[in-house]
């Protein structure tokens, strides 16, 4: 049995709390409602969205989108408040994700109080918001340059306090992987509540390092749509299905319904006004795009020789590309087949000559390589490509 087949892992999308945050992130509040319809159909397990202390456009929308009928639980990302804590059981959503700044410096440039000063707000807060019978969680806002004793020494005490999981969040993107597992790690042997972990990828790690908490025994990740965020974001929801479903497709195809993942995608690309980026996981335009002569041959032999993600459990195509000077023979026959030519081997071979020879001096169309297929296969059907075309006109 796989690592996630076994595990109880979530995932928790904040495309509308992170991605909020994004810089050029706007969602109006139809299109917020359509994101969590299509999460919720996709099968993510919870949404997070912004605070409704952050403004009353947070606090309204927050609102109606917890009203909508759906299967995934609804969070509120607030600061570690009792103000903020009422207004998000007002709001009608199933949990609350609480934070509060633990590191040396989130505590003397953001909100100057010592350990014992934090602990007290956060009981204070967490048992207020278990008695209003909300799911609750508490993070520590730059885990990974917080003291490691001071952080155990607060996971411990809301884990006695009742919280449902504590949060390991690296808001900088400084972790490596294997930091996080070692942290994650000590933490699940500290507390008997989930651990949830939330990895920004200002060097790349982010679902590595996701990746890594969950080996390590985190419960429930955090991802958006594109990885959007604070700066270059946190780990994709792409990126990190696509990693999940590396390691057991089987679980993955039965518990998300991934032929939506490539809409959601495009639709949130187009909320924000970005292209989805050519190699993003899974949705990029390259993502399944074949080119060199020897992976293709593999290729149509055996797909899984160079894809470990199968386009179609997405609903996308894969691309085998004809038209450059490193496309092989192999291609240019399926192509063939693709156009049902008759042709043979000797014939595909002398059409791969001729792409390879003008695609080495300069870009050539895939149309261009069809035609040469069809003149190649008009020459064995005996007849010049203009007869073709034109007996192909009179039929
Ligand atoms: C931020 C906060 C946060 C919180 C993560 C969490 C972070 O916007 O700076 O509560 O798990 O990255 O620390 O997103
Ligand atoms: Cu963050």
């Amino acid at each position: 049995m796989s690592l996630i087949a076994t595990s109880p892992v979530s995932l928790i999308d904040t495309t509308l709390r992170e991605g909020e945050q994004f810089a050029d992130a706007f969602f109006s509040r139809e299109q917020k409602i359509d994101l969590v319809r299509l999460l919720d159909a996709f099968g993510v397990e919870y949404i997070e969205l912004t605070s409704p202390a952050a403004s009353p456009r947070s606090a309204a929308d927050c609102h109606v989108l917890a009203s909508l009928g759906r299967e995934a639980k609804i969070l509120t990302h607030i600061r570690c408040h009792m103000d903020d804590a009422r207004l998000a059981v007002d709001s009608g959503v199933d949990g609350v994700n609480l934070m509060f700044g633990t590191s040396e410096l989130l505590r003397r440039h953001s909100h100057g109080k010592n350990l014992e000063q934090i602990l007290e707000r956060a009981l204070e807060v967490i048992g207020f918001l278990r008695a209003s019978g909300l799911e609750v969680r508490f993070s520590s806002e730059d885990s990974f340059r917080s003291d490691l004793v001071d952080l155990l020494t607060l996971y411990r005490a809301v884990d006695a306090a009742g919280v449902d999981r504590v949060g390991v969040a690296d808001t900088v993107g400084v972790a490596r992987p294997q930091q996080v597992f070692q942290l994650v790690k000590t933490l699940r042997g500290v507390v008997g509540c989930g651990i949830e972990f939330h990895g920004h990828d200002d060097t790349g790690c982010a679902v590595a390092n996701t990746f890594c908490a969950l080996e390590a025994g985190a419960t429930h990740l955090d991802v958006s749509v594109l990885g959007l965020g604070e700066r270059n974001g946190i780990a994709s929801l792409e990126g990190l299905v696509a990693r999940l479903y590396a390691v057991d497709p089987g679980a993955i195809r039965e518990r998300y319904r991934l032929p939506l993942l490539p809409e959601i995608v495009e639709f949130v690309a187009q909320a924000v006004g970005v292209q989805v980026p050519f190699n993003a996981c899974i949705t990029g335009s390259a993502a399944f795009s074949h080119r060199a002569g020897i992976h293709v041959k593999a290729l149509l032999e055996n797909p899984r020789a160079y894809e470990i993600l199968d386009p179609e459990d997405f609903g996308v195509s894969r691309r085998i590309q004809i038209a450059h000077h490193l496309t092989g023979w192999n291609a240019l026959r399926h192509r063939a087949g693709e156009l049902g030519l008759v042709i043979d081997d000797r014939q595909i071979k002398t059409v791969t000559r001729k792409v390879k020879a003008r695609a080495g001096d300069a870009p050539i169309s895939p149309d261009e390589v069809d035609a040469l297929l069809r003149a190649e296969s008009a020459l064995s059907a005996g007849v010049t490509l203009d007869t073709a075309v034109v007996e192909g006109g009179r039929r």
